[in-house]
């Protein structure tokens, strides 16, 4: 079969999320970043081309083009053999289902695009606005209620019990994120059983192979 390859940014966690996929299906792929996209600046013709909405990440396999990281990730776990990044029963597959639909319209929205970005890129004077500290403090306090649902289908390792599947790889990356910003760790101090998903998914290669390696300017930010 002829390679996968991936067009993302390496620091995108919906990017890293469909690498993550791949490296636990165990398939090769190549990881694209040059001419895609820099972080808040225009897509490139390059990647509108696969893409017309202007995301990552997006697939390219022999001549299927795919964007949309459910779909993605779907894909391959479906076409390639592999250790399976889904459950079994169909009951479980329907509450996976759940799943990447509330990390992708809600934990999405509201900590990477809500609360990290902000954070991450938020100039002098925004920080310096009381405003933008109380926008922030609420978001804190949505995440922290958000995760106080999820935690505890997290009692028993991974959302479903010790197999690592695809909302795991989705949610995973974005407490990476939110684990960084201040307050992060305070959050997550009151979900325990997230916490410790969280410790298991730093000790996977996948995820040591896909660490987005946040320097000092984010660690510091706000
Ligand atoms: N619904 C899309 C969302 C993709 C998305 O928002 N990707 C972000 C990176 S994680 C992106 O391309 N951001 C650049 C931009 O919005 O210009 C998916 O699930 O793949």
């Amino acid at each position: 079969m002829s390679e996968v390859i991936i067009y993302g940014m390496p620091r995108s966690s919906l990017s890293r999320t469909v690498r993550i996929a791949c490296i636990e299906k165990e398939i090769s792929f190549e990881f694209r970043t040059k001419g895609i996209q820099t972080p808040g600046s225009s897509p490139t013709p390059e990647l509108l081309r696969f893409n017309p909405f202007g995301k990552v990440p997006v697939l390219v396999h022999d001549s299927l083009v795919l964007y949309e990281t459910a779909a993605i990730c779907r894909y391959i776990d479906d076409v390639f053999d592999g250790p399976l990044l889904r459950p079994v029963r169909q009951d479980k597959v329907a509450h996976m289902e759940q799943w990447i639909s509330v990390a992708l319209t809600r934990l999405d929205p509201h900590i990477l695009r809500q609360f990290v970005i902000p954070m991450v890129f938020a100039d002098e004077e925004q920080r310096n606005d009381p405003g933008f500290a109380i926008r922030m403090s609420r978001m804190g306090e949505l995440i922290a209620g958000d995760l106080k649902v999820l935690d505890p289908h997290y009692a028993g390792g991974w959302l479903f019990g010790p197999r690592f599947t695809i909302p795991d790889m989705l949610i995973m990356p974005m407490i990476h994120y939110l684990k960084a910003m201040p307050g992060g760790p305070e959050i997550l101090a009151a979900v325990p059983n997230i916490n410790a998903a969280f410790n298991s998914f730093q000790a996977r290669h996948s995820a040591a192979a896909t660490d987005p390696l946040l320097p000092d300017r984010i660690l510091r930010s706000a």
